[in-house]
């Protein structure tokens, strides 16, 4: 089978029976210099938004992810990998190494007026395309940038990311926004409107990606690409094309407990858990199924999320296809992790629908070249007015709801909590691996902890780029993450611990113990080998190894400036 003739059916056919990826002839050729010598490799970053740990298939979902499957059935997948539970501070550490607060991004886009709080990456970090640019590498991103509090079109752009090493962007500068009218897009240093038509964001991102892989093949050369392709989907609000909705029509009738106990069974079986970890009980926020109301609102709500999650797989599908064209495939370094547990954010879907649809508006429609500037807009761009309330059936762009509660806890199945709390549910995310050229176990599980601040470490290791000590005239904060280039071959990753704190929520992982406090709440401890679900606290029981982990943490909050939580603002801002 040639390069020419291996279709995007076959790889689908391979990918659904979970079969490894064919390593195709002529591909080969990509891991190879002229000289002999091994080539560096591309390294491609995919991240998804708000998205549970058991939502794709490969980690135990019932979300058709065969693109996503495929690179786990040839690569290897994290069991025990964490974020920092929430999208700035996420993207914050995984473009720097560092933990967030040390990039200055401690919380969200807020100025608190602390260098751990400026909601904008500061001088004392490098990003990831800033490093490997000093290497020889093209650097390109398609999506989300979200580490800047600077989001004017005619604003301040000193933090957006052309001016933080990318060659070229596509994307947003914000989060969130409409999939059919993104807030802030932007092309490289300028923002647009919507190009097509039919416009989809999770698509548009996908195309470009796929777009700067050909343009970069074009030019001729083999210099190799860095390439950050942060999606929206499937953060709220639930938007989706009418096609990806209708696979999933029906699939959620049987509810979230059928579905929270089909996932864990998977899992089990897959070994993505254990089956000595319980399952954590139902969240006391969601009513047992068969006592929910409003139930085909509720479904919809999930095959609308769903819907999303496999629109990002198709794009995930082209990306590798366009690899493939290139001959990039079998030496690109593929990572596809989450930013943060799946929401649990109601966001617009309480209360009475507005606007009121028993008293009709008329409103303008957009003009052709008005740049959208609301991340939740008040029109579409065709005139209608776009709805929130209890109720509101979501997927079309006059819709601006969340999927809810009941199915994020759903969506982390088995864990506790969600977005911005640091229990598992929260932070952990898978982490597929995927380069045939070095990674030789296909389809094997990493049960190794660790962090978003590997990647950093991970992308200096196998490109052979320098971390800085200066840059640009700056002290640069050394690195914090370890490379994961051991834990391929199934080595220990050799680390003190990892740390987390958002909004108060705080953690420490040491080993197999986890000490962990819900703000304003104190500290629980548990052993994640025997107990990883978090049902079991054991502070009580060993208050010595309280007392160490606790002397740990602080140690490092203060280290890495780390605030009390709610962080007051100073009127005298520090420099
Ligand atoms: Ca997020």
């Amino acid at each position: 089978m040639s390069a020419q003739n291996y279709t995007r059916r076959d790889f689908l056919r391979a990918a659904s029976m979970g079969a490894a990826v064919l390593a195709m002839p002529g591909c080969m050729s990509g891991s190879q210099s002229t000289s002999g010598k091994p080539k560096r490799p591309n390294i491609i970053l995919m991240m998804a938004d708000d998205m549970g740990y058991s939502d794709i298939g490969c980690y135990g979902g019932e979300i058709n992810t065969p693109n996503l499957n495929g690179l786990a059935a040839g690569g290897v997948r994290f069991t025990q990998f964490y974020n920092t539970a929430r999208c700035c501070p996420t993207r914050a550490s995984l473009m720097t190494g560092l933990y967030q607060h040390q990039a200055g991004v401690g919380h969200m886009m807020g100025d608190y007026g602390y260098d751990g709080y400026r909601g904008d990456l500061n001088n004392r970090c490098v990003t990831i395309a800033e490093v490997l640019k000093t290497a020889g590498y093209s650097t390109y991103m398609a999506g989300k940038w979200h580490v800047t509090k600077a989001t004017q079109p005619d604003g301040d752009k000193h933090n957006w990311p052309r001016q933080r090493g990318f060659d070229r962007f596509y994307g947003t500068i914000h989060g969130a926004g409409s999939f059919y009218d993104p807030n802030t897009l932007t092309r490289d240093n300028t923002q647009i409107v919507p190009d097509t038509k039919d416009f989809y964001y999770t698509d548009a991102i996908s195309d470009n990606a796929a777009k700067f892989i050909s343009e970069h093949r074009g030019r001729g050369g083999d210099k190799p690409f860095f390439m950050y392709v942060a999606y929206t989907a499937p953060h709220w609000p639930m938007h989706a094309k009418e096609q990806d909705i209708a696979r999933y029509k029906g699939r959620y009738a049987a509810g979230w407990d059928v579905m929270r106990a089909e996932r864990h069974k998977r899992m089990i079986e897959m070994g993505i858990v254990q089956s000595k970890w319980k399952i954590t009980p139902r969240d006391e926020g969601a009513p047992p199924w068969n006592q929910a109301k409003d139930k085909k609102w509720f479904e919809r709500r999930m095959e609308v999320y769903a819907a999303m999650v496999d629109c990002l797989d198709q794009g995930v599908g082209r990306i590798v296809e366009q690899l493939k064209n290139t001959g990039d495939f079998d030496n690109t370094l593929i990572f596809f992790l989450a930013d943060n547990g799946g929401c649990a954010e109601e966001y617009g879907s309480r209360g009475a629908v507005k606007p009121d649809p028993s008293k009709p508006v008329v409103l303008k429609p957009m003009g052709k070249d008005e740049l959208q500037t609301r991340m939740q807009p008040a029109v579409t761009r065709d005139g209608r007015p776009v709805r929130t309330g209890y109720g509101v059936m979501p997927g079309p762009a006059d819709t601006y709801i969340a999927y809810g509660k009941p199915w994020a806890n759903a969506s982390n199945t088995p864990f506790r909590l969600y977005k911005h709390w640091v229990h598992e549910g929260g932070i952990s995310t898978p982490l597929i691996a995927h380069w045939s050229a070095r990674i030789k176990a296909q389809g094997r599980l990493r049960h190794q902890a660790g962090h978003l601040i590997d990647i950093m470490a991970t992308c200096v290791d196998v490109s052979g780029a320098h971390y800085p000590a200066r840059y640009k005239g700056n002290a640069i904060i050394p690195m914090e993450g370890r490379s994961l280039v051991p834990a391929f071959d199934n080595k220990p990753i050799e680390r003190e611990a990892i740390y987390w704190e958002h909004e108060g929520n705080r953690a420490v992982r040491v080993g197999k113990w986890k000490l962990v406090s819900r703000h304003p709440g104190g500290w629980e401890l548990y052993d994640l080998e025997a107990d990883r679900t978090e049902l079991n606290n054991l502070a009580e029981k060993h208050p010595q190894k309280v007392a160490e982990l606790k002397a740990m943490y602080e140690s490092w909050a203060e280290r890495a400036g780390v605030r009390p939580w709610p962080v007051k603002r100073t009127k005298k801002k520090k420099k």
